[in-house]
């Protein structure tokens, strides 16, 4: 039928396809989805062993014009954009797609999901994110993210493949609070440094922020009916150096960032204690009248607002209103901690009154375990640093208890003897004493039902930019995310370990300065 060169021809062809498709079979050994160090750890993942590929046609597509909807589908378009150098675009669809490519779904039936919860089903040529709500939109691509190379994290187009595993994750947070706080007052830090502390954080599906806006050292924000306050009391910080204050657009504009990462802006002001940036701005809110000298040392506990006195109460209302028109979140952070020379006579009954005037603007209050003392109001919060007594005093009220106890959450706790920077008062805080510890069984008869969730805070004594900010949070902040997100069923360090060695890949793509801790194996070999 075939002469012999068209016979040797055919052979040929067969034996290429037969080749071509050995090797395709071979190539690829089956994925693992669970086996990705996905930080927080996810509550379900099952695994399908194929892979889902970004090409250059890859869309991510959204069925409604929603803004919530579009405003996350281009967050990452445009994580995905620059590193991948293909021209990821947002597209509206309302028909099914076939074509394959990355499909967001707000789907408000899916109610087990909750506020934040979302499900990832990647197959070969789709995945599709859903959640009831958009932030748990959100929430599902910081998990693409993190499924995808950790070069996907540098801006400069970088080589592929930009594969995925296939397979589903249910996920939803164990905590509704999860997250850090930057004490901007010892230390000043502007608009841009606290915008990459909003990134930090959301990357790692936190949802608070909290900013420690007022304290001995400075005051910084500025408040229209008491412009001295930041004139003078923001005019200075520890060392002596210039401070600095947000201005109300400032602050509003970091309100936004965070908003559209789904992150609330929680502010402190700290009072009756921590006030002497305020004392020296304004001589009236002294019980002798006098004004005092600014402060830019690092002692605690030596200042405090007059309680007896109407216009201290003017005052708070005045900035509590100010402050409360700029901020969609729904606490207000009223300090009360360390108020040493305040009588606690004195006390109460000031802790008392600042709790009805936040409430009198429409927030809930949160105050420093020592608010336990006063009569909580319906929906105060008590924050746990220092005393688990407070803490309980808080429970038998009926109040909700927000974790940050010093000896495992402070983020201003050295690593070790030989941490530079940071302080030690609360103990030594290495990444595994950081992890290894659950909120809800840290203290006899307060358990899950009495916990909102788990703070990170950083006081700032001793830091004075972005890099030192960056030491002392990485690589701990992870690990508080994952407390506060994965249910302690599913968590351990030995496991967890490996996960965060991993994360150093992304650390570094994201030039974030963390500390190399011996106790965690990084995945990079020139560390
Ligand atoms: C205690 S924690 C403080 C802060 C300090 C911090 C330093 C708390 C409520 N008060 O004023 O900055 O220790 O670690």
């Amino acid at each position: 039928m075939f002469n012999k060169k068209q016979n040797r021809f055919l052979t040929i062809l067969f034996l290429g396809i037969v080749i071509v498709f050995l090797s395709l079979c071979a190539e690829r050994p089956a994925s693992d989805l669970s086996k990705e160090s996905l930080i927080p750890k996810p509550v379900t993942v099952t695994v399908s062993g194929e892979y889902f590929k970004l090409r250059p046609g890859t869309d991510i597509i959204i069925r409604e014009e929603k803004d919530e909807l579009k405003l996350t589908a281009q967050f990452l378009a445009d994580k995905l954009k620059s590193s991948t150098g293909f021209g990821i675009d947002v597209k509206v669809t309302r028909s099914k797609p076939h074509s394959g490519g990355i499909v967001l779904v707000a789907d408000p039936a899916k109610t087990t999901l909750g506020e934040e919860g979302y499900e990832l089903v990647i197959d070969k040529r789709t995945i599709t994110l859903t959640a009831a709500k958009p932030a748990g939109l959100f929430r599902g691509v910081q998990t693409i993210r993190q499924l995808l190379p950790a070069k996907i994290e540098l801006t400069s187009k970088q080589e592929g493949p930009w594969e995925i595993p296939t397979g589903t994750i249910t996920d939803y947070p164990e905590y509704g609070y999860r997250g850090a706080m930057i004490d901007v007052s010892r230390h000043f830090f502007g608009v841009e440094v606290i915008k990459k502390i909003i990134d930090y954080i959301s990357y790692y599906k936190m949802n608070m922020l909290h900013l420690h806006l007022s304290d001995d050292q400075g005051w910084r924000i500025e408040i229209k009916s008491w412009p001295n306050l930041t004139l003078h009391g923001g005019s200075t910080q520890v060392g002596g150096g210039k401070g600095g204050y947000y201005t109300q657009d400032q602050y509003s504009e970091l309100v936004k960032y965070a908003k559209d990462r789904f992150i609330d802006i929680i502010p402190e002001i700290d009072m009756p204690g921590h006030t002497n940036a305020a004392l020296a701005s304004y001589a009236e809110l002294n019980c002798d009248g006098k004004a005092t000298e600014l402060y830019t040392g690092t002692r605690v506990g030596f200042s405090t607002f007059c309680t007896d006195k109407e216009i201290t109460y003017k005052f708070i209302d005045d900035v509590v209103r100010e402050i409360t028109a700029l901020s969609p979140g729904s606490y207000f952070h009223i300090g009360g901690d360390e108020s040493h020379v305040t009588k606690v006579e004195d006390y109460i009954p000031f802790i008392n009154k600042v709790q009805d005037i936040v409430l009198s603007h429409g927030k809930k209050v949160i105050g420093w375990d020592e608010i336990a003392l006063s009569t909580l109001r319906e929906g105060s919060v008590a924050q746990n640093w220092a005393s688990a007594e407070n803490a309980a005093k808080a429970v038998a009220q009926g109040a909700k208890i927000l974790m940050s106890p010093a000896s495992r959450a402070y983020l201003d706790m050295k690593y070790d003897t030989t941490t530079k920077l940071g302080l030690r008062w609360a103990g030594l805080i290495e990444v595994n004493k950081a992890y290894n510890w659950d909120p809800a069984t840290l203290f006899p008869g307060i358990g899950k039902e009495n916990i909102i969730g788990v703070e990170a805070p950083l006081w700032t004594e001793t830091i004075t930019n972005l890099d030192e900010m960056e030491f002392m949070i990485f690589p701990r902040l992870p690990g508080y995310a994952e407390i506060g997100w994965t249910p302690a069923s599913g968590r351990n360090w030995d496991e967890y370990s490996l996960r965060l060695g991993k994360h150093s890949e992304r650390f570094q793509a994201m030039e974030i300065n963390f500390y190399r801790s011996k106790l965690v194996p990084w995945s990079i070999a020139e560390l």
